[in-house]
Parts: structure tokens; sequence; C-alpha cells
């Protein structure tokens, strides 16, 4: 069994140490030193280049790089009907929960003021605001979503999560669907958007959207730039209905030097980096699902392409 990888950003090296120190007899080829094509049955990627699916006859599964797999169903040219795995990686949500924690706690203490004030000489106490009176909502409770939402109820922020299937988690108030979008967003005054990007999502934090929260709600998007529709938000930025934005993600990446968010006052920009999946922590869960591939077991983390995640 051969598996190809292509990243054009990763290295492949840690993936293949990972891989091999536990299966030393994978044939662990990196794109575009293919060797005999038609022996390769797995291609593990983010992004593969125009023309990869073409060049592999055999191939019997993809496999994502990331949690997201948006990037894979933009390429025209996925075959329609192999299996796609995404990595659903501990580790990587321990990430984001890092990250997200880092943003919705410097903001809600007001860090990047008081480092402000630290400038001008200023000693000065700004409005205080309690833990409790802070609601947070996280759009979308899936392997990153519940555990970001489940960290920030440890330091007692009010935490809300909305999926598209009805959940049920302890110490979050749960909402699902468009029926309850609305009374999710009445009661969140720090959105951390954690979905995935499909046809319905697409857009989704949009001037209807930033109007439903409460005035002066501020959004964090480590999920997808296409989530955001630009104009709308620096719009909602500028006219107050929204008090400040961290955004991780954008629609093109790098962001370009001449996109209005670098310049806005109101706005936090972070390169892509919200968390990464560890190729040591999903080595084994790739093996697993090898072996079943050679098996015909039933594959573990199997992207639904009706819904798109
Ligand atoms: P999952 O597939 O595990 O979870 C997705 C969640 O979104 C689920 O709770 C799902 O609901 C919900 N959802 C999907 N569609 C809708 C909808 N139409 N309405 C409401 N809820 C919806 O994904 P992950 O948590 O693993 O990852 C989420 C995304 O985070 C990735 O797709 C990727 O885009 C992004 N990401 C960003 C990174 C970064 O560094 N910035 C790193 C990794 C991922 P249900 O539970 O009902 O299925
Ligand atoms: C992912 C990402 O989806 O890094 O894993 O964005």
């Amino acid at each position: 069994m051969a598996v190809l990888f292509y990243s054009s950003v990763m290295s492949p090296e840690p993936w293949r140490a990972a891989l091999l120190s536990r299966a030393p007899g994978l044939d662990f080829r990196v794109y575009p030193e293919l060797g005999r094509a038609e022996e390769i049955d797995c291609l593990l990627a983010w992004r593969p280049p125009p023309g990869t699916f073409k060049q592999l006859p055999n191939l019997r599964v993809i496999y994502a790089t990331g949690a997201g797999v948006d990037q894979l169903f933009a390429d025209p040219e996925l075959p329609p009907d192999l299996p796609i795995l995404r990595l659903v990686d501990p580790a990587q949500s321990d990430e984001m929960a890092a990250y997200v924690m880092a943003v919705v706690l410097g903001r809600h203490r007001g860090l990047d003021l008081l480092r402000e004030q630290q400038r001008a000489g200023l000693w000065s106490f700004p409005p205080y605001r309690y833990v409790t009176e802070q609601r947070v909502g996280v759009m979308g409770l899936g392997a990153l979503g519940a555990t970001v939402a489940r960290r920030l109820t440890l330091c007692g922020f009010p935490v809300a999560g909305w999926s598209r299937r009805p959940k049920t988690l302890a110490g979050i108030a749960c909402f699902a669907g468009e029926a309850e979008l609305g009374a999710f967003l009445a009661r969140t005054d720090m959105l951390v958007c954690l979905l995935p990007l499909t046809p319905e999502t697409d857009g989704i934090l949009n001037a209807a959207l930033f109007a439903r929260l409460p005035r002066g709600a501020y959004v964090v998007n480590a999920a997808r730039g296409q989530h955001v529709i630009d104009a709308d938000l620096i719009a909602a930025l500028d006219a107050g209905q929204l008090s400040g934005a961290t955004l991780d993600v954008f629609r093109i990446e790098p962001l370009p030097a001449e996109h209005p968010f670098w310049r806005h006052p109101a706005i936090a920009i972070t390169p892509h980096v919200a968390s990464l999946a560890s190729p040591e922590s999903v080595a084994d869960q790739i093996l697993d699902n090898l072996r079943r591939l050679r098996e015909g077991a039933p594959l573990l983390n199997q992207v639904d392409r009706q819904a798109g995640y």
C-alpha cells in the first residue's frame, strides 16, 4: 500500500518520521516523486496541485492533512466517489482552544487597551466586566468547537454553542439549526466561528447576522475566510454594531497587502495559525485507517459528502 504526500506549506519529513516509526514498511512517497503511480492507494494532502488526481489511476482514498476539507471540494477534478477522510486530532483541538482562549481572555481583560495605556504612561482603570457577564457563543460544536466551548466554561464564561443538529453538552447552552440561531446570537457578546465551510455556511458572518448580535459584540473567526462577507464586517465595525474582530482566516491567503482588514483599527489579524494537526498525534489514526482500507473495514473520520464536512 503506497501513500503519496503533498503539501505546499508543510514539510513531509515530520509526517514521514511519525508514520514510518510506527510502520517501517510503509511505502511513503512525496509529490512529485510518484514512482509507479498505479501503486498509490492513498493521497495525503491539503490542496493537491491541479492534475494530481488524473495521475493516480488506482487511488482508493483521499486523506486531508487537516480538519477542514473545503479545499478538496473546491477542486473540480476531485473524484466523485472516493472516500474523503479528515484528521480529528485531540492535540489540534487543544491548540485551537489555546488560541481562542488567548483571544477571548485578552479581549475580556482589555489587554490591548492596557498596553496602550502603558505606552502613554497612564494609570487608569477601564470599565470592569466580570467573566460571568461575558457571554461567549461558539458556532460549530464539532471536534474543535466542543473542546473550545468546554474550555471556556472552565474560566467561568457563560457559554453557548450552535450546531446543525441538536446536541447536549454539559454546562453549555446548546442551540441548533436556523430556527434557534436568533436566540443563540441574541445572548452572545463574543462570537467564535468554528464552522466548516459548506454551501450552507458560506458567507454566514454577514450584515444580517451581525445585526442579531447585541450592540458592541466581538467576533472571532478561526474557521474559513469565506464565512465572512468582508465589506459587511467592516461596515458593522464602522457603525459600532461590532466592537472588534480577530481573524485568523481569509478569503485569499496570504491576505493581500491592499486588503482593508490590514489597516482597520478594530481588526486583529493572525496568519492562519490558530491550530495545526500534529503528525505525531495523528499517525496512529492514519495507519489505523490504512489498515481498515486494506481489510475492507469501515473507515474512521470519513467526510459526509452530502453535508460537505
Ligand atoms: P467538525 O466537522 O468536527 O464540526 C463541525 C461543526 O459545525 C459541527 O458541530 C456541525 O454540526 C456544525 N455545522 C456544520 N454545518 C452547520 C450548519 N449549517 N449550521 C450549524 N452548524 C453547522 O469540524 P471541526 O470542529 O473539526 O473543524 C471546524 C472547522 O475549523 C474546519 O472545517 C476548518 O474550516 C476550521 N479549522 C481552522 C483551523 C485554523 O487553524 N484556523 C484549523 C483547523 C480547522 P453537527 O454537530 O450538527 O454536525
Ligand atoms: C485545518 C486547518 O482545517 O489547518 O486543519 O485550517
